[in-house]
């Protein structure tokens, strides 16, 4: 046995889970590895202390997620509930213990059983039940929920693997599971009592009134798992309710099991485990389609059943009147994979509660509202029919009446726009691949559609959705996303964070991050730029010696961090910064030992997971990879250029990467990034921004100055017929991008094959289309650019100011101020404070 260690053997007192001060904290931690044990006794390596202090937190999160619970029972609001397939939730415990404001009394009470709360925190595993940006926006968007204390909850799948880890070996990247829930999470709660049975597959019996109902087939449970979300400084704490899947008792087949047929006898239940096995699983093949289409469903009817469960149960002895479930409950969808809300809802007040058509599609438009994330073709979800009527052969039905009557309707009302009707309409019925288009559902059927950001709502309006506006203008808004400041600045940057508040005189700006601007008028203040440069500087040298931990490669704190962190995708365009770092690496090579000592030294850091099958993305992977062990081990040239792909790109990676960089890129083709939102959280962070006019770039380049951000590139407007051009034989490349390909070709990177990569910028790029992307375009214009960020940050008090003009100019990217423009124009609903 183990020599007990520190405080933890100690038998504690009675514990208070709300005592303030740190020895009673310190006790609390006690009494949870003492009498809540996951470990052997008398361990308490920063392991077992995670845990303890965990399970302390959740102790005060408790009582006031409770006390909200019941308040907006008893307040019965009008309430939000958010239906999203991702949530990247990161890590819970600093949150936690920053938004709870017991930051100092942790640290103290850790110190004293021998810890340090830096390291315990850090022992925490990522929840990363998300892909990428519209995950992590959805997580954000709940801490803004409960901090402006309104009355909403998430709906999501508690997923057994979330994103997988990523790996760099000798080919590239490599995909293993991440088992966030091996040991367990301490931030979720079962609730034995919410279950709900989901069908699939069966049949549709009419009965002798013609009324219809969804029958046999296989019905699986769902189980609720409550994560608390905790506001920043109020009681609210709304909750994250995770579906799991179960099946019951009932379904195990004890005498199959007694003879000796082991698998057949558990079928449901290995069925109902593979639901939430895993975050998206491949959709390639027919078997992964189905089972996303499974999980879509198991999310959007099991959230359904609890939200109408609630509407009833809050009644009070009230008589139930339907028309007033609009006025009690706001259904977001966001993006299209949770549009089975739609038949879902219709198929509930149809065939359970018994409503006529009219009547049940009046409640379920004024409910329902869908948020779109992109215009990118290939992601805008169809559904073969041929499975969904196999599937879900109610909802099938349904959806038919619903397009039925909207044609009706505009064969009725608008004979201009009868020729659009074959692409308006929700089923496409080609016979050689009938689908069902899930954004053109939620058109039809929402009360509201938005876009993220104002070039992408314009786009929406003018080409994807157009015709749609001319039916119902009103319907078409913009939200421009945003990022929570609490994670995204106070907890991660407090260096920068505590310069801010002192200059400001004020930590309001935690909850009112307008207050920024007040840093304007200081930007040139020399000794505010001091203090901002240190803060950066320790930022800088952290990140620095994460990266050594995690590459082994050393980097300077004194160069330019220059930093791109987001999926790896074509359009993201991380090889137009790889080509453009290999283009520096030529360069610097051909100057003389004099020239090159006037060159800006730069850190190139590039991270991000490329989808297991998207083999481009993967060769981009490579190629950074490769890059870097050319440059970084080339005497001549490593103390101008490091090139550095940071591995397992994540939440908690963010968090450390982004307060430490100083430029940024976001150099998408324009009019294909619908938002993007680490832009806003690297802008926030005082790193300037080197990047196109798209997504979001617009409006931050807006508010923070145009002198203060990086600007190149074709504009949306001009990239069809520069895709055009190119197509034509129009395009004359940069000789600069030329070398760069030529240099790659020539071998001086390694043996691995480049030539599909580089011939997607030339030839068949896969789009049926050369360089679709437009690299070769904007090649010349991303290395004039980075020509400007060279001069610039030569000029330290220049670079200085601009910075803290970044940070200044970021107010309006707060996800509150997103938030609350939700709530008042999109969901009616209002704040429910907790007393
Ligand atoms: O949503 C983010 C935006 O900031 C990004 O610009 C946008 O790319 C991202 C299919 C998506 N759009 N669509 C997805 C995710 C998973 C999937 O299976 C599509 N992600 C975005 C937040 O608005």
């Amino acid at each position: 046995m183990e020599k007990p260690k520190g405080e933890a053997s100690k038998i504690p007192a009675a514990a208070n889970p709300l005592a303030e001060e740190p020895t009673k904290i310190a006790s609390n931690i006690n009494y949870h590895a003492n009498f809540s044990p996951h470990f052997s006794p008398f361990k308490f390596e920063p392991e077992q202390a995670y845990y303890a202090t965990a399970e302390s937190v959740r102790d005060r999160l408790i009582r006031n997620w409770n006390e909200t619970y019941l308040h907006f029972h008893r307040k019965n609001p009008k309430q939000t509930y958010y239906l999203s397939m991702e949530y990247l939730q990161g890590r819970a415990l600093t949150n936690a213990i920053g938004n709870l404001n017991v930051q100092s009394a942790y640290a103290e009470a850790l110190n004293k059983l021998g810890h340090e709360l830096e390291n315990i925190t850090e022992q925490e595993k990522d929840a990363a039940l998300g892909n990428g940006g519209l995950g992590r926006l959805a997580s954000c968007f709940l801490d803004s929920m409960a901090t402006l204390n309104l009355p909403a909850w998430g709906y999501g799948l508690r997923y057994r693997y979330g994103l997988f880890k990523q790996r760099i070996g000798k080919d590239g990247q490599e995909e293993t599971a991440e088992d966030w829930l091996e040991k367990f999470s301490p931030w979720e709660v079962v609730r034995h009592d919410v279950v709900y049975p989901v069908r699939f597959f069966g049949h549709v019996h009419v009965n002798p009134d013609g009324s219809r109902k969804w029958v046999d087939g296989e019905v699986l449970q769902a189980l609720a798992y409550d994560v608390p979300i905790p506001g920043y400084k109020t009681k609210n704490t709304i909750s994250l309710r995770l579906w799991d899947a179960k099946a019951s008792s009932e379904d195990f087949n004890l005498f199959k099991f007694n003879d000796g047929q082991y698998e057949p006898a558990a079928q449901l239940h290995s069925r109902a485990q593979q639901i939430c096995a895993v975050l998206y699983p491949g959709d390639a093949t027919e078997e992964g389609k189905l089972l996303r289409l499974k999980q879509q469903f198991f999310l959007c009817s099991a959230s359904l059943q609890d939200i109408i469960f609630r509407f009833k149960e809050r009644k009070q002895g009230a008589e139930l009147k339907w028309s007033e479930f609009p006025t009690k409950v706001a259904v977001q969808m966001n993006d299209t994979h949770p549009t089975l809300a739609i038949p879902e809802l219709m198929r509930l007040l149809l065939d359970e509660e018994g409503l006529g058509w009219d009547e049940a599609w009046d409640v379920t438009t004024r409910t329902v509202a869908y948020t779109n994330h992109t215009v990118l073709p290939e992601a805008l979800e169809k559904w073969s029919q041929t499975v969904m009527w196999k599937l879900l052969p109610r909802h099938m039905e349904i959806i038919q009446e619903i397009d039925k009557r909207f044609i009706d309707m505009v064969h009725a009302t608008r004979t201009d726009l009868e020729s659009k009707i074959p692409t308006m309409c929700v089923l496409d019925n080609n016979p050689q691949k009938p689908v069902v288009r899930m954004a053109n559902l939620c058109v039809v059927s929402g009360h509201t559609v938005n876009g993220v950001a104002e070039l992408h709502s314009d786009i929406l309006k003018n080409e994807l959705f157009a015709d749609y506006v001319s039916l119902w203008p009103s319907k078409f808004q913009n939200k421009t996303n945003g990022i929570t400041p609490r994670r995204w600045l106070k907890f991660c940057s407090p260096e920068l964070s505590d310069i801010i508040t002192k200059w400001l005189k004020t930590d309001e700006w935690a909850t009112n991050l307008d207050l920024l601007v007040g840093l304007r008028k200081l930007a040139d203040d020399a000794k505010l730029q001091e203090e901002w440069a240190s803060a950066k500087m320790a930022n800088k040298k952290r990140l620095a010696q994460y990266i050594e931990h995690v590459t082994g490669v050393k980097i300077d704190p004194n160069t330019l961090f220059d930093i791109q962190v987001k999926r790896i995708h074509e359009y993201k365009r991380q090889l137009l910064n790889i080509l453009g770092a290999i283009y520096r690496y030529k360069k610097l090579k051909e100057m003389s030992p004099e020239e090159r000592k006037k060159a800006t030294p730069r850190t190139v850091m590039i991270g991000g997971k490329a989808f297991a099958t998207y083999t481009n993305a993967k060769r981009i992977v490579k190629l950074v990879n490769d890059v870097g062990a050319v440059v970084n081990t080339d005497p001549e040239v490593n103390s101008y250029l490091k090139v550095v792909f940071v591995p397992n790109y994540n939440v908690s990676v963010a968090e450390l990467l982004i307060p430490g960089s100083e430029l940024s890129q976001h150099i998408s083709t324009a009019g294909m990034e619908a938002s993007g939102t680490s832009n806003m959280k690297f802008s926030l962070n005082g790193c300037l921004i080197i990047g196109t006019l798209d997504g979001a770039n617009v409006e931050i380049r807006e508010e923070i100055g145009q002198e203060n951000f990086f600007l190149f590139g074709a504009t949306a407007d001009e990239v069809p017929k520069l895709r055009k051009d190119r197509e034509n034989g129009l395009f004359k490349p940069d000789p600069r991008f030329e070398e760069a390909k030529k240099f790659i070709r020539s071998g001086a990177f390694g043996s691995y094959d480049y030539n599909p990569l580089l011939d997607s910028l030339e030839g068949n790029s896969g789009y049926g289309r050369a360089d679709y992307f437009l690299v070769g375009h904007d090649f010349a214009g991303y290395l004039d650019a980075q020509a400007r960020v060279d001069e610039a940050y030569k000029d330290r008090r220049k670079w200085l100011k601009m910075s803290i003009l970044s940070t200044a100019g970021s107010g309006k990217f707060s996800s509150d101020r997103t938030i609350a423009q939700y709530a008042k124009e999109i969901w009616k609903i209002e704040e429910c404070r907790v007393p």
